[in-house]
C-alpha cells in the first residue's frame, strides 16, 4: 500500500527490550499497519542481547527499513544503542516499568550525546512514535502523506463531533437555550 515497499522489505522496525513491553508498544504497530506500512516487531535488548540487537539493525537497514522505533523501560539504552548502528531515524518510547514509573526511561532515552539523536516521545507514547515514523517516511511518499493527512482529519472530526455533542448539553449550546 505504501507504494515504495517491495518484496520482503520492511518500512519500520519496532524493537522492545522485553516482552513485558509488548502491550505498551502495540499501538505503534497498529497505527503503522493502519497507514499501510510494513512493520517488523522484535524483542531485542541492548543489555541482554546486544549482538542480536546490533545484527538486526544492520539487516533491517539492508531490508530497506526507513525508521526504527525502540521501546524500553528502566535504564533504557535500547534506542541509543540502535542509533549507534544506523543513521536512519530512531524514535524512542520510554516505558513505565519499575520503581520510577518511566522517569528513569524517559531520561535515559532522551538525554543522548551530541551526534546521536533519538527522537523521544512521551512515556508510553507508542502511538505517537508510529505516527512520527509515518510522517518522516511520508516526506518522500505522497500516497502515504495523503493517508497521514486523512488520519489527522479523522481525529479533528472526532473532537468537533464531541464539541457539538457537549455544547448541546450545556448553557448557550442547549437546544432549549437557543
Ligand atoms: P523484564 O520485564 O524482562 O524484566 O524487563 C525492558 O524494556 C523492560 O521494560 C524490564 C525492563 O527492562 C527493560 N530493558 C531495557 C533494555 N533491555 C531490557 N531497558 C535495554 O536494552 O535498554
Amino acid at each position: 500500500m505504501s507504494g515504495t515497499n517491495k518484496g520482503n522489505a520492511i518500512d519500520v522496525a519496532i524493537m522492545m527490550g522485553s516482552k513485558s513491553d509488548l502491550e505498551t508498544m502495540r499501538p505503534a504497530a497498529k497505527i503503522l499497519e493502519s497507514l499501510g506500512l510494513v512493520v517488523e516487531v522484535r524483542v531485542l535488548s541492548a543489555h541482554r542481547t546486544p549482538e542480536h540487537a546490533a545484527a538486526f539493525v544492520k539487516q533491517a537497514v539492508q531490508d530497506g527499513c526507513k525508521a526504527f522505533i525502540c521501546g524500553a523501560g528502566g535504564a533504557a539504552h535500547l534506542a541509543g544503542a540502535v542509533s549507534a548502528h544506523t543513521t536512519r531515524p530512531v524514535i524512542g518510547v520510554p516505558i513505565a516499568a519499575g520503581a520510577l514509573s518511566g522517569f528513569d526511561s524517559l531520561l535515559s532515552t532522551v538525554m543522548m550525546p551530541p551526534g546521536m539523536p533519538v527522537a523521544t516521545v512521551a512515556v508510553g507514547g507508542a502511538e505517537n512514535a508510529g505516527l512520527l515514523a509515518a510522517q518522516i517516511i511520508a516526506v518522500s511518499d505522497p500516497a502515504l502523506a495523503a493517508r497521514v493527512e486523512a488520519e489527522r482529519e479523522t481525529r479533528r472530526r472526532k473532537v468537533l463531533d464531541s464539541d457539538a455533542e457537549v455544547r448541546a448539553q450545556f448553557g448557550r449550546g442547549t437546544a432549549a437555550a437557543r
